[in-house]
């Protein structure tokens, strides 16, 4: 997987992602990041600025459509086909993990990363494919945006995570909430393990797990079991459950 992230602000990107898991993925050869800084693509007449007022007035500055243009081609001809080209902004589609999945799969990923007030829609019109927000509510740019899509992303590459299982069994998986965990001490300030964990019973630590998901996600996320893999018996499991809270 080869990320080129295009943005005022590179070494936000570089030393965000160099970093843990990711860092190590990189040295590995499993992923790779450039950084493009789209003022090094400023118009020759404008001395490295790359934004302006806006045409029909109002607040802010807007990101020229040239520079991007250009930073967005630099990146485009060298790699084979057409990447994927992805605009982060609040007007986005929601980033989900199968939307992670979906794009875990490209060779190159371009991310367009905006500041001020936005870029000019034509360069958008040009050169973008997908229009992905993180959630709703308003950040300062699309940096954060696109490093936590990376980082979604390059845990699902092959070879990225140290233990396949851990990215099969974590939240998300099935579209239900992971169980909780424990680790020594037996007794941590009055609070024990749950003893099923300690029995050695695999069929039952398996069994509890389950539940203990299925019950996290109808208290917390109770929206991701209508799209949520479940079984007769775990279907059986969540009426126990709200069966029991109409009681009480
Ligand atoms: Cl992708 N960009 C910005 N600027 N704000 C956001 C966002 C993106 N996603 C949520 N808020």
């Amino acid at each position: 997987m080869n990320y080129h992230v295009l943005t005022l602000f590179p070494e936000m990107i570089l030393e965000g992602l160099h970093t843990s898991i990711i860092g190590r993925a990189i040295e590995k050869g499993l992923i790779s990041l450039e950084a493009v800084n789209i003022r090094d693509f400023a118009l020759e007449s404008r001395k490295g600025r790359v934004d302006d007022y806006p045409y029909g007035g109002g607040a802010g500055m807007v990101m020229q459509a040239e520079p991007v243009y250009r930073a967005c081609r630099h990146v485009t001809e060298k790699t084979e086909g057409t990447p994927r080209v992805i605009y982060l902004t609040p007007q986005g589609n929601v980033f989900t993990q199968s939307l992670a999945e979906e794009l875990a799969g490209e060779k190159d990923l371009v991310f367009l990363c905006g500041h001020y007030e936005g870029i000019d829609e034509r360069v958008l019109e040009e050169v973008v494919t997908d229009y992905v927000s993180i959630g709703d509510y308003v950040l300062t740019g699309g940096e954060l945006p696109a490093m936590v899509m990376i980082d979604a992303i390059s845990r699902l590459v092959p070879g990225v995570l140290n233990n396949q299982e851990s990215a099969q069994f974590e939240s998300f998986q099935d579209n239900l909430l992971e169980y909780p965990q424990y680790s020594r001490p037996e007794e941590w300030r009055g609070k024990c393990v749950p003893p099923v964990l300690l029995s050695g019973h695999h069929g039952n630590v398996d069994q509890w797990r389950r539940e203990q998901s299925l019950k996290r996600t109808l208290e917390r996320r109770p929206d991701l079991l209508e799209t949520a893999d479940l079984t007769e018996k775990d279907r059986k499991y969540l009426n126990k459950l709200l069966a029991n809270m109409e009681e009480t």
